[in-house]
């Protein structure tokens, strides 16, 4: 299978590796998430639990998951070190990852039918029903951190997950099996919304990333304030992590050179600006997740704390 990691590496991609579809080993964790009601209004998590719980589910006759990182980080820790400046997090600053990552992931499919003629394969990041974390550990990328991110031991967490499922019967990597966290709990103690309920269980309805790019509904008073300085997704339980302080290093990726116009828009005009202004300047890029109404609703939060 180096043919199809040599492939991945050309594409760009920061490290690849293959794991064997199988029940979730953690599907009972999964379970217990939904159960608590910390996927808040995100119920779309709750209609895929099966396929997450069994990745087998997804596409018939899928027996290998092909599993790729794509560093995105871009070397700045605090972006805007002055106070009450709004902050877009790091994985957001360029056009939308989907489009990128999405072609490359094609290729890497098309790689993966030649190698293994007759073989069906289909791809995913971020938008479907598969457990991404999950497949990734199980490849040998990284462990869980308490933060619930993966993290790749030289890379770090600022990465996208990309994954090709195949019917192709690809000899598996390790999982890679040791929790490098250890006692640490920086991310838990950072996060300012202190919204894990413990280790590898983080409450998203208090998460500032849900709230500022998922939730649909106006914020309350008490939200408005958790927002803080964050005016799109939340980099804090990331930037504190020690294997991020030592090793992650920044992308010279040109698919995701960052935009200025996304890493620091203009707060005061996104307050003011039509709908018709807001898809002509973000058409294209992560800001069209919350649209024009929940962008309007974050930056008149951060402005007005
Ligand atoms: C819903 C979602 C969110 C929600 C909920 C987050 C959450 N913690 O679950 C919100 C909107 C809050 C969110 C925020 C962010 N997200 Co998000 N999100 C997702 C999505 C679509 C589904 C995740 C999910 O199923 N969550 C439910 C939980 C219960 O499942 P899980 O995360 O897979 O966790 C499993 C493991 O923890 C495992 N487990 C439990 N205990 C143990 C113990 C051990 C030892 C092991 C091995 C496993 C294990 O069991 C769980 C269930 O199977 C994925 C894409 C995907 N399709 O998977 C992206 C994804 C997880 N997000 C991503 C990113 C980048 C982010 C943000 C960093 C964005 C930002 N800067 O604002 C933040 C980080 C917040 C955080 N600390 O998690 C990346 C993460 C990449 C990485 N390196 O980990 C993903 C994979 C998208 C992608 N393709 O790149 N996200
Ligand atoms: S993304 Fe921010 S608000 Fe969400 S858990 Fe991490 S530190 Fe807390
Ligand atoms: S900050 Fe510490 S506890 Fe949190 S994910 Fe990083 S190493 Fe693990």
């Amino acid at each position: 299978m180096i043919a199809i990691k040599r492939r991945a590496a050309e594409l760009g991609f920061a490290a690849t590796g293959i794991a064997r579809l199988d029940r979730n080993p953690h599907a009972d964790e999964l379970d217990r998430w939904l159960a608590d009601g910390h996927a808040g209004t995100m119920t779309y998590l709750h209609r895929q639990a099966e396929k997450r719980k069994d990745p087998r589910l997804v596409m018939a006759g899928a027996k290998t998951a092909v599993v790729t990182l794509t560093n995105y980080f871009h070397g700045d820790r605090i972006p805007n070190p002055e106070p009450r400046v709004p902050r877009v997090a790091q994985y957001a600053w360029s056009s939308d990852y989907h489009d990128v990552l999405g072609r490359r992931l094609e290729q890497l499919a098309s790689a993966i039918r030649e190698i293994v003629p007759g073989s069906a394969t289909r791809c995913y990041v971020d938008a479907g029903p598969v457990p991404e974390r999950e497949l990734a550990q199980l490849a040998g990328l990284g462990w869980i951190g308490k933060n619930m991110m993966l993290i790749h031991p030289d890379i770090g967490s600022f990465t996208f997950i990309g994954v090709v499922l195949t019917d192709a019967g690809l000899e598996p990597d390790l999982p890679f099996e040791a929790d490098r966290c250890g006692t640490c709990r920086r991310c838990l103690d950072a996060c300012p919304t202190q919204a894990f309920a413990g280790p590898r269980d983080l409450d998203a309805r208090a998460c500032i990333s849900y709230l500022t790019i998922e939730h649909r509904d106006e914020f309350t008073a008490t939200e408005a304030t958790q927002v803080g300085d964050w005016l799109f997704g939340c980099d804090v339980c990331q930037d504190v992590c020690p294997w991020n302080v030592s090793f992650a290093r920044a992308t010279l990726d040109p698919g995701f050179a960052p935009r200025p116009d996304i890493a620091r828009p203009d707060v005061a005009q996104l307050v003011t600006m039509n709908e018709q202004e807001f898809e002509r300047r973000y058409d294209g890029t992560p800001f069209t997740r919350p649209g024009h109404r929940g962008m309007r609703r974050n930056a008149s939060a951060v402005r007005e704390p």
